[in-house]
This record gives structure tokens, C-alpha cells and sequence, in this order.
């Protein structure tokens, strides 16, 4: 995971929300444009860009190392979660991918064929180099609140025990709760999954500010950062908190 980190810690960009929920669901005319996205990773400092290969042959240019995420599932079906793999290790690495990225939906009834397929692809990561980082997020019938202290830990261990490099998990809450998650991880990399946007800056920022605190290697966000009326000036916030452990307050009243 060296490549993504700077002094140990970690700031993702995260853009496969027109795939997972529809454009009309999260976009606008601004932020619908890939190009956009790509201008924010490297003008916001980020450490690494996710994208569907789709948007990588099209729009990945470079200027940030790419996570290419080789999974994802539309949001119109109903029922039990389950997500399958669409692009190969061999082609995310033509791309340009440094890492691979995969979602695991822990308590679907299919959770058994995401945790193979994870399994083959960390096996194929691993064979080329390549860390793999898993998006372990609870759903289905075997879940009722995918943010309490267990289900969290239990997804950040599933991901350590599947051999992710990374688990990519929700926020419990609080720092209190989320360091449980932490250390359930053992030695593979925790990152927030941001959610959708919060009502103001100093709220999104709060919980950053807790999950760094629990011990956290930083944050895969979207769309609390291309979202936000101005995406640098948060990403700006983002770094102050993560790589200079700087409070909320200091931060926004700067
Ligand atoms: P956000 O910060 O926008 O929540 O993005 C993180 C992410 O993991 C994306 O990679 C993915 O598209 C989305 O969340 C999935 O959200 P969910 O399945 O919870 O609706």
C-alpha cells in the first residue's frame, strides 16, 4: 500500500457512484463529468483515484495513482446483494492500476461467492505486485445495523482473515467504537467510507477527525468532497486533519 500513503496515512478518492446508485441519484452537471473528478484527485492532493475500467480507459490520466475497482453491482435490483467481478488483474495492471479494489457484501447470502472471488483476486494482486483492498460493507439478511461497533470489527476482520491489504469500512460513530473496528483489522489498512454527504463541513470533518483518532490510515471518500460546492477547499480541510492531526476548529476558522 506504499504508494497510496503519505507518513503513514491515506486520502482516497472514490468515484464508482454512477455505476453503484445512478447518475440522477448523485450527480449534477459538474461532477457527472469524470474529467472533473480527475481534476480534483490531483489538485486536492489525493493519494489515489478509484474508478470503474470504464472510466479509467477513458478519463485516467496519471497524475494519481489508480485504484481500479474490479467489482460493483447496479442499485435496481432488489433482493440479496451480490456483486461480481468484471475486469481482471492482468487488464486493471494495463490500465495503470496500482492497487485493485473489491466489494464484499458481509451477510448477504452471497457473501460466500464475493469471498471467493475476493480470494482469486487477492491471489492474482499479490502474484503481480499489487495490494488488494477490500470494501467490506454489511448487507443483506443476515444485517440490521451496519454501523454498530460489532458488525464493523467484524467486517474490518473478515477483511483481514480474506487477506486484504486494506479494508475499506462504515463509520461506528465515534473514535471509541471505531478503534474496536481498528484493531480487529490487525495489520491490514483501515479507510473510512465517507457516506452520503453531511449536512455541513465541521460534521464530515468531525468524523474524520474520530476515525483518525481510533487509529485509522485515513479515508476512501466521494461524495462529501465532489459534492461539496468547492471540492478543494475540502480536500484542503481533509489534509490538515489527516496529515497534520490538526483539530475541526483550527481547521475551518484558519
Ligand atoms: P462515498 O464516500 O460517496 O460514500 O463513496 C464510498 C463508496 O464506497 C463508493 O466507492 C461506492 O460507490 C459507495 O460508497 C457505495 O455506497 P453504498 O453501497 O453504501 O450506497
Amino acid at each position: 500500500m506504499e504508494t497510496f500513503l503519505r507518513d503513514g496515512k491515506s486520502m482516497l478518492l472514490a468515484y464508482d457512484q454512477g455505476f453503484e446508485h445512478g447518475p440522477s441519484l448523485d450527480f449534477n452537471d459538474r461532477n457527472v463529468d469524470p474529467a472533473y473528478i480527475m481534476e480534483i484527485a490531483s489538485k486536492g492532493g489525493f493519494n489515489g483515484i478509484v474508478f470503474q475500467k470504464g472510466l479509467a480507459e477513458k478519463y485516467y490520466d496519471g497524475r494519481v495513482p489508480l485504484i481500479l475497482k474490479t467489482n460493483g453491482k447496479a442499485g435496481l435490483a432488489k433482493g440479496e446483494p451480490n456483486s461480481r467481478r468484471n475486469c481482471s488483474v492482468e487488464y486493471a495492471v494495463s490500465l495503470g492500476a496500482k492497487a485493485v479494489g473489491y466489494t464484499i457484501y458481509l451477510g448477504s447470502q452471497f457473501e460466500g461467492d464475493m469471498f471467493h472471488e475476493f480470494g482469486e483476486l487477492q491471489e492474482a494482486a499479490h502474484e503481480r505486485g499489487l495490494p488488494a483492498i477490500a470494501w467490506v460493507y454489511p448487507r443483506g439478511q443476515g444485517v440490521t445495523n451496519d454501523t454498530s461497533k460489532e458488525i464493523v470489527a467484524y467486517a474490518a476482520r473478515v477483511g483481514l482473515e480474506l487477506g486484504a491489504d486494506a479494508v475499506k469500512i462504515k463509520y461506528t460513530g465515534d473514535p471509541q467504537t471505531f478503534s474496536w473496528a481498528v484493531k480487529s483489522a490487525g495489520k491490514a489498512l483501515v479507510y473510512m467510507s465517507g457516506g452520503p454527504k453531511a449536512p455541513t463541513d465541521e460534521d464530515f470533518l468531525n468524523q474524520v477527525r474520530g476515525v483518525m483518532q481510533a487509529g485509522a490510515t485515513g479515508l476512501a471518500v466521494g461524495r462529501n468532497v465532489w459534492q461539496n460546492e468547492d471540492p478543494i477547499k475540502m480536500a484542503n480541510y481533509l489534509r490538515q486533519i489527516i496529515f497534520e492531526k490538526k483539530p475541526v476548529e483550527s481547521v475551518i476558522r484558519a
